[in-house]
């Protein structure tokens, strides 16, 4: 295991639910450091190609819909194993299925509405945090 980075949203749905400063504890309690974070609205340009890998898929349009319905917090997450250790602080996609003391199980309402973003692997980590963050080293 190394160091690395890992690419983060907190969702419309935790921004709105007045979530974010407790989602930012937990993850400072669980040993991330936050290199660079940003409150924004994503265009819905930014989010048809941010989800790009989805598009054609039955849910795509609902994604974008919902990504795009308030402000999100983006993130560029580091620690050791820092891509798994998030997914696994998220939880499962569907909150109904995600572990407890996970984000997901804790402030989710269903698979379409769950929090949280994390990349899935290293290269796809990298991808995502040239796109928010293309200053990054
Ligand atoms: P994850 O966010 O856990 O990486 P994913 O990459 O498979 O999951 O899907 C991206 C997002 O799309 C997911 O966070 C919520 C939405 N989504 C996935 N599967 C869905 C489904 N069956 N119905 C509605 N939304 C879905
Ligand atoms: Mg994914």
């Amino acid at each position: 295991m190394s160091i690395e980075r890992t690419f983060a949203i907190i969702k419309p749905d935790a921004i709105a639910g007045g979530h974010t400063g407790e989602i930012i504890k937990i993850i400072e309690l669980n040993g991330f450091s936050i290199v660079r974070m940003e409150k924004k609205s994503l265009t819905r340009q930014e989010a048809e190609s941010f989800y790009g890998v989805h598009k054609g898929k039955p849910f795509f349009l609902e994604l974008v819909h919902y990504i795009t319905s308030g402000p999100v917090v983006v993130m560029a997450l580091e620690r050791e194993n820092a891509i798994q250790e998030w997914r696994n602080l998220m939880g499962a996609t569907d909150p109904i299925k995600a572990t407890v003391g996970s984000l997901r199980k804790m402030f989710g309402k269903h698979i379409g509405s769950n929090v949280t973003h994390g990349s899935d692997a290293s290269e796809t980590a990298a991808q995502e945090l040239k796109f928010f963050f293309s200053d990054l080293k």
